[in-house]
């Protein structure tokens, strides 16, 4: 039977990003992927890079394109009543900043410095199952090219992502879960064209939220809040556009620059967090153990922030046979967790339109203060671009 160090089921951001760095460390890992290398690749998703993310990819030799590529932002608007704030990201952080570069740009990059490394990634692969993850001996099992195969591991991580099947191997009866459903979606699109603003733009409006993003100088992306029980058909081109007009509208008039759509789809809003996120020897990290709405731009972080806590955590075991950092892994990660929890919270229930008038009244309220004091601002600003402390 095949052996390696760490089974690690998912090539997303997460997965590869943990076989990476423990490769750094002398650790050798097998990623298994149920989708094609060229599926991940072009699966549009996040965009936005905490400062502390970027820091790590460079840091580990990943960030070559990203700091080529990357468009790296020091604001972000917050527009309401037709009117738009910018809040001086840079300004109020000590020159901290975002930066723009697609998921699927770092899942790229990741596979790049995988496969040149000749590390072990096994696209399309089929019935991934976890057994005996309560021993020393957990096993992977899991069907490619119509034959069945396993790998026994030392330790097993489950990063892969909210649908996936390793949160399901762990007994119900030793999970609690936390959960939080919104009455809303997003419509997002990718279009060829300029972006109408060089920074993002978060606009609160009486028709619901909308969001103005990019990801290239050529490629704008843009998302509305949508009823979640709407389907993709109920959204032809030009409701989108009408809509993404109407709510991005100032009083002084700014244009939002229309092209080609080039993708569409909807995303569901939701708060998620699974506690513990370890059992026996599998560990659970990103999207796998917990969702945020996308408001806060904090999934992909979120999963980056885990593998590192888990990396470094293997690592002191296999040096030395310490668990000390494996025991500490869940309560680790979730002190980040429900930070973002909670700034996602806010920002969502800011942003969207909600049916009572005294919640509206909130939000203005929210709103005027956050873009008018110099301290409701720089607190914003510190979760947007990442707590470097938790
Ligand atoms: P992923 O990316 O979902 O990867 C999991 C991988 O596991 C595979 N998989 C399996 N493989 C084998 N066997 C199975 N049984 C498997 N089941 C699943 C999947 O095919 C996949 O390849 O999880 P990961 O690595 O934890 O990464 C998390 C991020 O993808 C996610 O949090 C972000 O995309 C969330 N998110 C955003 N995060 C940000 O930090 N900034 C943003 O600006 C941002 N915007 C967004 C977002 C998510 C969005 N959607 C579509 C949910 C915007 C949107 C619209
Ligand atoms: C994106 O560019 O896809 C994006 C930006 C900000 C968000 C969510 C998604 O809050």
């Amino acid at each position: 039977m095949v052996h390696t160090q760490v089974g690690i089921v998912g090539a997303g951001p997460a997965g590869l990003l943990l076989s990476h760095l423990l490769h750094l460390e002398g650790i050798e890992s097998v990623v298994l992927e149920r989708r094609s290398r060229d599926y991940v690749e072009k699966r549009v998703r996040a965009g936005v890079l905490e400062q502390g993310t970027v820091d790590l990819l460079m840091a580990t030799g990943v960030g070559a394109r990203l700091a080529r590529e990357g468009l790296v932002h020091r604001g972000v608007e917050l527009r309401f009543e037709g009117q738009g704030h910018r809040i001086a990201l840079s300004d109020l952080t000590g020159g901290r900043a975002i930066t723009i570069y697609g998921q699927q740009e770092v899942v790229k990059d990741l596979i790049n410095a995988r496969l040149s490394a000749h590390g072990v990634v096994h696209f399309d692969v089929g019935q991934v199952t976890v057994h005996d993850a309560n021993s020393t001996r957990p096993i992977i099992r899991y069907i490619q090219h119509g034959r069945q195969s396993e790998i026994q591991c030392d330790f097993v991580a489950g990063c892969d992502g909210f649908h996936g099947i390793c949160r399901d191997t762990i007994p119900a009866s030793l999970l609690q879960v936390y959960e939080r459903e919104y009455p809303f979606s997003w419509v997002g699109i990718l279009v060829a064209a300029p972006p109408s603003s060089d920074e993002l733009i978060y606009a609160y409006h009486d028709r619901g939220f909308a969001l103005h993003s990019l990801r290239s100088p050529e490629i704008t992306r843009l998302y509305l809040q949508c009823d979640h029980k709407d389907t993709i058909e109920q959204w032809p081109d030009e409701r989108i556009w009408e809509e993404l007009h109407a709510r991005l509208a100032t009083r002084d008039g700014w244009t939002l620059r229309a092209g080609p759509i080039l993708e569409k789809s909807i995303t569901a809003m939701r708060s998620f967090v699974v506690e513990p996120m370890q059992y026996g020897r599998l560990f659970l990290a990103g999207d796998a153990a917990h969702i945020v709405p996308p408001t806060g731009a904090k999934g992909l972080n979120l999963a980056v922030a885990d593998v590192r806590v888990l990396s470094a955590a293997l690592t002191k075991w296999f040096r030395t046979k310490s668990t000390r950092l494996l025991d500490a892994y869940t309560a680790t990660c979730l002190r980040r967790v429900w930070r973002a929890q909670d700034f996602s919270s806010w920002m969502t229930t800011t942003l969207h339109r909600v049916p009572e008038a005294f919640d509206r009244h909130l939000q203005l309220a929210r709103l005027r203060y956050v873009t008018s004091s110099p301290a409701a601002a720089t607190s914003l600003a510190e979760n947007y671009v990442g707590v470097e402390r938790v």
